[in-house]
């Protein structure tokens, strides 16, 4: 039985975070802008957009150095933004770890910042008595084999779309890894390893639920759930195991009749999640306050996203909204 989920429908407001190696390039890739290329555009699909190869985009390993990282600092800024949790990216599609991870030598340990962003972070959310919890892409893996699963689905659905196909597959460099030897001797390993070392964590957010067999998501809960119980997690784990579910990425459901779960908004201050250091398309405070508002007068929760630099820095007009947002909510007694 799972524990309750009630801290999570009382918390209304949280901090998501997507950081990586792709938060150096920004959004441009050898002086081309996403737009230029494949989509989506979103800034952590860089490698995607411009079809890079796995060993060129694994170089950019020796360049990521965010000396200006203060995790401190942000758990100070979830705080004071009036969110009660975070969640930050441990591992998104690029198959790069945040976290000291013994399975993959593709992690921050192997970059000149040799610090575990992970540890760092629950450490000083534990601090603030910020509820702490990891996005994990279990699904697309572009550096390590979650392709070859995109050809199985094929085979066993011949008549599905292009676009369910190979929607978010690396088509251009594949691994030459099945993705059963990526489950087995990366994702699988990796989660466990999270499990282990990161003890007291309350959500995982997993990412991405097509293609997946119902074993192989059954198999993603099973560890979390033998390791830590309490940790509730996403239905983007596929085939009907999460605990709470996700509209979809900047939706606000309208029916909010047919949803049966605990739900959470997720959003961006911008038109990205990681860095890009063209979008000036910034959300005001008054619009973050919006969309606050709407979603938990519908009873769900929102988690707004920021985006920090390559130095480790969050952008200055995601700062202003969380601190201006945050001073409404003291104001109006819900923080
Ligand atoms: C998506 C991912 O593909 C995006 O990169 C981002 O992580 C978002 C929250 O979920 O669908």
């Amino acid at each position: 039985k799972k524990p309750t989920i009630d801290w999570f429908k009382d918390s209304k407001y949280g901090m998501f975070i997507h950081w990586g190696l792709y938060s150096l390039q920004g959004g441009i890739w050898k002086g081309k802008k996403m737009e230029e290329m494949r989509p989506p555009f979103v800034a952590e699909w860089i490698m995607h957009a411009a079809q890079v190869s796995r060993n060129e985009y694994k170089k950019l390993a020796n360049e990521f150095n965010p000396v200006k990282f203060n995790a401190d600092s942000i758990a100070f800024l979830a705080k004071e933004a009036g969110m009660k949790y975070l969640v930050i990216t441990s591992k998104h599609h690029d198959g790069f770890a945040l976290y000291d991870s013994k399975v993959s030598d593709f992690d921050v340990m192997n970059t000149p910042f040799k610090r575990d962003i992970i540890s760092e972070l629950q450490n000083a959310c534990n601090k603030q008595g910020i509820a702490f919890g990891i996005y994990y892409s279990h699904n697309i893996d572009w550096m390590d084999g979650s392709d070859a699963q995109s050809v199985e689905f094929a085979m066993r659905n011949p008549d599905a779309s292009d676009h369910e196909k190979t929607f978010g597959a690396n088509t251009w460099d594949p691994s030459p890894n099945t993705f059963d030897d990526y489950l087995q001797k990366k994702a699988f390993p990796q989660v466990k390893e999270l499990m282990q070392n990161y003890p007291g964590m309350k959500m995982l957010w997993y990412d991405m639920p097509w293609r997946m067999k119902p074993e192989q998501s059954f198999t993603f809960y099973k560890i979390v759930y033998d390791l830590q119980p309490q940790i509730i997690i996403t239905e983007r784990i596929g085939n009907g195991f999460g605990d709470y579910f996700i509209p979809g990425d900047n939706v606000i459901p309208d029916d909010r009749d047919k949803i049966t779960k605990p739900w959470e908004t997720v959003g961006t201050h911008n038109n990205s999640w990681g860095y890009k250091s063209y979008d000036n398309d910034w959300k005001t405070p008054d619009e973050i306050l919006y969309w606050l508002l709407e979603i938990v007068s519908r009873g769900g929760n929102y988690m707004l996203n920021i985006g920090p630099t390559s130095e480790g820095v969050v952008p200055d007009q995601s700062v202003y909204n969380l601190l201006e947002v945050g001073k409404w909510l003291k104001i109006n007694g819900e923080a």
